[in-house]
């Protein structure tokens, strides 16, 4: 059984983080062992939320992890909720990687051109210092722009969003995804993905569906985690995470219920065992204009 470190929070309502995790995971036949950062009595994008951080406890849980020499075959941060928690982080991944497995870091950080609440300036700091220690990062847009600086606002088209993955992984992973990047038309979403190692860049676009849920971002990362594990390529992963999502915000969007809700992944966790119909990844080898 493969073994998957799964770092992130806990909130009891509105999936996200290991909510969303570790039905994914589960289901594609990993065993999920989490290191929890925080318990929320939901996720941060509900007024009020409430939040206990564990920053403390995680030094003497991942202790505990060392005195019985734990190993995972993947290691898979998310939201953390402290600059603190990043430097902890920062040393649980020099004491668990070894030559066989790998970390993928989500940079949890924002979304639609600003920081989630309770985010501040040296965690983007703490997450780019992970991202640089990480073989696979999974930003989307907004992220990718604090990542690098950048004005997280401004429009960013295919060639800027390739640029972005270019430059992120300079910083150290080997493999960048950004997700909600803009399509070639704006009816269309992009997730694209940039491997330098073979500089190889993959799109897979979908349909735009005007509707956001939290969470998916954390679906999309944990998809990934598993497609790594199962030895699939990196557009093999891309598809999967892609598909798996747009089935998801299909599954949902037709109902009523609060977005913040997330989507209702537990109709859709079958697809993750079934072959995909068909492949959509395409590779963009120059620039598209
Ligand atoms: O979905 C990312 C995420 C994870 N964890 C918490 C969050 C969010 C996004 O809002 O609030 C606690």
């Amino acid at each position: 059984m493969k073994k998957i470190a799964a770092i992130q929070d806990l909130s009891g309502y509105g999936r996200a983080s290991l909510t969303v995790a570790i039905p994914i995971l589960t289901h594609m036949g990993f065993q999920v062992c989490p290191l929890p950062t925080a318990v929320l009595s939901t996720h941060s994008e509900y007024a009020g939320f409430r939040s206990l951080d564990l920053t403390d406890f995680m030094e003497e849980f991942i202790a505990h992890w060392k005195e019985l020499h734990l190993s995972f075959d993947a290691i898979y941060s998310g939201y953390l909720a402290s600059a603190k928690q990043m430097d902890i982080v920062n040393h649980f991944f020099d004491d668990f990687k070894t030559d066989t497995n790998f970390i993928l870091v989500d940079p949890v950080l924002g979304d639609h051109g600003t920081l989630y609440p309770n985010i501040t300036p040296d965690m983007v700091e703490g997450m780019r210092k992970l991202c640089m220690k990480a073989k696979i990062i999974t930003p989307n847009l907004t992220e990718a722009a604090f990542l690098l600086g950048e004005d997280p606002k401004q429009e960013v088209n295919t060639d800027k969003a390739i640029q972005w993955s270019k430059a992120l992984s300079e910083l150290g992973p080997e493999q960048v995804l950004i997700t909600s990047a803009p399509g070639e038309d704006p009816r269309k979403v992009a997730t694209l993905a940039y491997n330098r190692t073979d500089r190889r860049t993959w799109r897979v676009a979908c349909d735009y569906i005007p509707a956001s849920y939290p969470g998916t971002g954390d679906a999309f990362a944990s998809v990934i985690t598993g497609c790594v594990l199962n030895g699939n390529s990196l557009p093999e992963a891309l598809d999967r995470a892609v598909y798996f999502i747009n089935m998801g915000i299909k599954a949902t969007f037709g109902y009523d219920h609060s977005p913040l809700d997330g989507m209702d992944q537990e109709k859709v966790l079958h697809y993750l065992n079934e072959s995909l119909p068909y492949y959509r990844y395409e590779l963009l080898d120059t620039p598209v204009k």
